[in-house]
């Protein structure tokens, strides 16, 4: 028998490590949390929400009249290229945004972005839509994260730091400010990145040195 889905809660695609953070928030901040889809539909809970199906199951989904999304994947390329989708289908996709965070009134968000407990964003900062901005992560004055980036748990944005499209810092890397971080680049945990950063390459160590493309 199908479950009995909460009329007006998120579906969340993903249903791994992420998904238990980003549905924790949800619920810390007043959002039920209805069904999940994940490319392994085998029917179980993860953390009492139904695995329903796999993507297949969006449009059914949609059709029971659920249009709140959250894409709870850590992969960057995949996250965007399933929040695109998911817009296509007709969902509107939610912000994950925990009541611990402490983020400025003049900060901007996009969509379908997580920000997890004890989060700082200062002021004037803009979010781009998928972007995650783990636990514990700092943001200051005037950065910019583009879109389905991530920003690891007890990373470090100095002000006015831009981080390209899908770049990701690993737990706890550090940036000096006025720095940009490329789309598609790796900054390897625990790296201070002192220099601007191209597209596409790894970065690691103090301060950050560009080992090569990234993986
Ligand atoms: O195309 C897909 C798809 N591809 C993988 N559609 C759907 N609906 N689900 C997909 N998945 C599912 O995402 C996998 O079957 C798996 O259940 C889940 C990924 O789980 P995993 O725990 O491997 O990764 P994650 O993305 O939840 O978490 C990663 O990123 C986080 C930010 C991990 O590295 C975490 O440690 C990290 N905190």
């Amino acid at each position: 028998m199908s479950p009995t889905l909460a009329i007006g809660g998120v579906v969340i695609i993903g249903g791994g490590g992420h998904a238990k953070v980003v549905i924790e928030s949800l619920r810390a901040a007043g959002e039920t949390v209805a069904a999940i889809v994940d490319a392994d539909p085998t029917p179980r809970t993860v953390l009492g929400v139904p695995v329903v199906g796999d993507d297949l199951a969006l449009a059914d989904l949609h059709g029971q009249g659920l249009s709140k999304l959250f894409v709870a994947i850590g992969d960057n390329s995949l996250r965007e290229k399933l929040g695109r989708k998911a817009r296509e289908q007709g969902f509107v996709l939610v912000n994950a945004i925990h009541p611990s965070a402490v983020i400025s009134p003049s900060v901007q968000f996009g969509e379908g972005i997580a920000v997890m407990a004890g989060v700082a964003i200062n002021a004037d900062s803009r979010i781009g839509d998928l972007a995650i901005v783990n636990t514990g992560a700092v943001v200051d004055h005037d950065c910019v994260l583009g879109a389905a980036c991530h920003l690891g748990p007890a990373s470090a944005l100095a002000g006015n730091v831009s981080v390209g499209a899908r770049a990701f810092l690993g737990v706890g890397a550090r940036v000096i400010p006025g720095v940009r971080i490329g789309a598609d680049t790796i900054v390897g945990a625990g790296g201070v990145v002192i220099r601007d950063l191209p597209d596409a390459v790894l970065a690691i160590g103090v301060p950050a040195k560009i080992k090569g493309d990234r993986p």
